[in-house]
């Protein structure tokens, strides 16, 4: 259904589709249903949503950079936080705007900079090197699991600073909610709901508080800024819980997406194979290929044109990322090809503008070690089964991977 009409009580002048991104089928592959709205035109109309969309890459940049007539406070999901109430707090953070944002992000920006990262890494590197003699010995395993999932659990919520005791319970659920979220009350959210009632939300509150934090990790950094008068004292918590939403699923779905691409392009794994070096661009690669975050939102502030397109304020505007990594407008006739020797920055991964990933160094840093490790050690990566997708409606990787491995 892509021809233009025209609504009851908004006037549409862009092409209109009934196209769902939050359906299984979609969420499966989702990149032959990205070329089709593409070539929709540079803007369109989601129906079924009320929500305009845009899945070409210079346009979704255009209104990432500009924040002030494409706001984020209104959220970044589906909903509109003016006229429906979110499921939790909204994130001092991520769902505020300018001049709000910029002493948030300056303090968690600060806390996420090479300069402050850097000294992670012999310690991930170090846990890397464990994983790797783990899943060599075991042979065959599956990759999520013992991997993607274990690795970021480890790492990250051991740099934020947060007990180990319910770690494994309560941490990537949560943030399945919180990327959920960015989609429609659909069935998926509401199972993902009902799940978090087992506890999830009263977890996190709990070890966002001080006393639950070691007292030099990320968590602990957080409240000494507040101490310094960066931050209001409850701002501190907030960006803990920031933190831990942002930083988990996230990183395990990149871990996943990479271990997939290169299990299904051997030829790719062989060139990092010989080169690790080539670790960090391949990551880059992965991200812009296989993007982890696919669509979230942007409300309009104003009466406003987008690429020729009129509509009013308080708009949400769906911006497809995991589009604009694989338009051939910006990536060349080559867009679909998993190619590690390519330029694959610019890429849109992380977002970008003032809301870009404030953790993309981080995740970078992660990502990059472990294919690091797993170059050095293993040979190849054999998938043994069909993956089992995670469902999320925004967020791409998977529940299980049964993969083995090669030692170099
Ligand atoms: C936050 C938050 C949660 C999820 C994602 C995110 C992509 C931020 O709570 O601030 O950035």
């Amino acid at each position: 259904m892509t021809s233009a009409q025209t609504l009851e009580r908004r006037e549409v002048n862009a092409p209109v589709t009934d196209f769902d991104p939050y359906s299984d089928a979609v969420l499966d592959n989702p990149y032959p249903h990205y070329e089709m709205l593409r070539e929709l035109g540079p803007v369109f109309y989601l129906s079924r949503y009320d929500a305009y969309g845009i899945a070409r890459h210079s346009e979704i940049d255009a209104v990432l950079r500009d924040p002030v007539t494409f706001c984020s406070s209104a959220g970044v999901g589906l909903a509109n936080f003016h006229t429906t109430e979110p499921w939790r707090k909204p994130s001092i953070i991520l769902e505020v705007d300018p001049p709000m944002h910029a002493r948030t992000r300056k303090v968690v920006g600060g806390l996420l900079a090479p300069a402050n990262i850097n000294k992670l890494r012999p310690t991930f590197e170090r846990q890397a090197e464990l994983l790797v003699d783990q899943i060599l010995e075991k042979g065959r395993f599956d990759a999520v699991e013992d991997l993607c999932e274990a690795y970021p659990l480890k790492v990250f919520a051991d740099a934020v600073g947060i007990p180990t005791e319910g770690r494994e319970q309560y941490l990537l659920p949560y943030g399945d909610m919180v990327f959920n979220a960015f989609g429609p009350v659909n069935e998926r959210f509401e199972a993902c709901f009902a799940r978090l009632q087992g506890g999830a939300s009263d977890w996190i509150a709990e070890v966002c508080k001080r006393e639950n934090l070691t007292p030099d990790g990320f968590g602990a950094q957080l409240y000494k800024a507040a101490d310094e008068g960066l931050l209001a004292p409850e701002e501190a918590p907030m960006l803990v819980r920031t933190l831990l939403s942002a930083g988990l699923d996230t990183t395990v779905f990149t871990l996943c997406n990479a271990i997939l691409s290169f299990s299904r392009h051997p030829d790719q794994w062989a060139l990092v194979h010989a080169n690790p070096a080539l670790a960090r661009q391949a990551l880059e690669e992965v991200l812009r290929y296989e993007s982890t975050f696919h669509s979230f939102y942007r409300t309009t502030t104003r009466a406003v044109e987008v690429a020729g397109v009129p509509m009013g304020n308080e708009q949400k505007i769906c911006v497809f990322i995991g589009s604009a990594n694989r338009d051939p407008r910006r990536w060349g006739e080559t867009a679909d090809r998993f190619d590690v020797s390519r330029r694959a920055a610019g890429n849109l991964a992380f977002g970008t503008g003032i809301h870009g990933c404030a953790g993309q160094m981080i995740a970078r840093l992660e990502g990059e070690i472990v294919l690091t490790a797993l170059a050095r050690r293993v040979r190849q990566i054999h998938l043994e089964g069909p993956p089992v997708i995670h469902y999320n409606n925004s967020v791409r990787g998977y529940t299980s991977m049964p993969v083995s491995v090669t030692a170099a």
